[in-house]
């Protein structure tokens, strides 16, 4: 455990490869994730990492709430709760590969939201990959409904030149121009404001920050998270966020695994696993 620049609690994790990510307990987010020395992950310069909002950048995790929300804040409270860090059971120390971040229901999210939970969050990484998994378990007598999502920030070289696969033939709302629509392109790239729900994804969902070298991809294994929320800001929208550097929409792209496009319903007693493994593949020319 150590105390990142903000004086928030951070906890490291090292794969046998010398691979690192960091995890904030603001939020259970990862914020950084250098696979063999590469950083895969997008976090704005002007994050704000001090618990008082959500970290901009990372995996902040949506639940139990995707998007504006009647009984709290936007994207549910997770994401800005202060989590606890189990003991790891494999190993100790900011050696350990794979932690377990613990969040129960408080005062404060009854109040808001009255169910009685316990979210397990398990980050593991690997050699090319990350593990984020999400155990929820309804502790109380009575079932309760949420949405859930891992709102990945992608870190890309330039956005004109990246393309997301794996989204062709699927319906997507598109919450920039309104409306459903089907997705037509095998290559998906992006040059405005994206905000699109894809719904329903059979197939891993690949994200390619150079779609001319495509010697290397991003690729989503996931289970329970079949819809996939595409995000830019663009250049309007950047300004408009002040945890958000002008430019920096240049050099991001969420891709994020949920399951938002129905809420999803556990019976009393009853727990359910929600993850994403991010893999790093070298691809052959596509
Ligand atoms: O995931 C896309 C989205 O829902 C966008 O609509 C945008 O609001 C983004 O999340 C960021 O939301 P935030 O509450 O973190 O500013």
């Amino acid at each position: 455990m150590s105390y990142g620049n903000s004086g928030r609690e951070e906890v490291t994790l090292k794969g046998s490869d010398g691979s690192e990510c960091t995890v904030n307990l603001n939020g259970a987010t990862v914020t950084s994730w250098k696979n063999k020395g590469e950083e895969i992950l997008f976090c704005s310069e002007k994050a704000v990492l001090d618990g008082k909002k959500a970290i901009r950048g990372g995996i902040p995790i949506v639940f139990p709430n995707f998007g504006p929300w009647e009984l709290g804040p936007q994207h549910g409270f997770a994401r800005i709760k202060q989590w606890k860090l189990t003991e790891s059971v494999t190993q100790s120390g900011d050696d350990a590969s794979s932690r377990v971040f613990i969040l129960e229901d408080d005062e404060e999210t009854r109040n808001m939201w009255n169910a009685r939970f316990r979210l397990e969050y398990k980050v593991e990484i690997a050699e090319d990959s990350l593990l984020t998994s999400l155990k929820v378990y309804n502790k109380g007598d009575e079932a309760f409904s949420f949405t859930t999502l891992m709102h990945t920030y992608f870190r890309v070289d330039d956005i004109r030149k990246t393309g997301v696969k794996g989204l062709k033939g699927l319906k997507f709302e598109d919450k920039v121009h309104g409306g459903e629509h089907t997705e037509d392109r095998e290559m998906v790239q992006i040059n405005e404001n994206y905000d699109r729900i894809y719904k329903k994804c059979s197939g891993p969902v690949q994200l390619f920050p150079d779609v001319d070298k495509a010697t290397s991809c991003r690729r989503l294994v996931t289970k329970n998270l079949n819809d996939t929320v595409v995000w830019n800001p663009w250049a309007e929208k950047a300004k408009a966020m002040s945890d958000f550097g002008d430019e920096e929409y240049h050099n991001m792209l969420c891709v994020e695994a949920g399951s938002v496009s129905e809420p999803v319903t556990l019976e009393a007693g009853k727990d359910m696993i929600f993850s994403q493994t991010i893999v790093v593949d070298k691809t052959s020319k596509m």
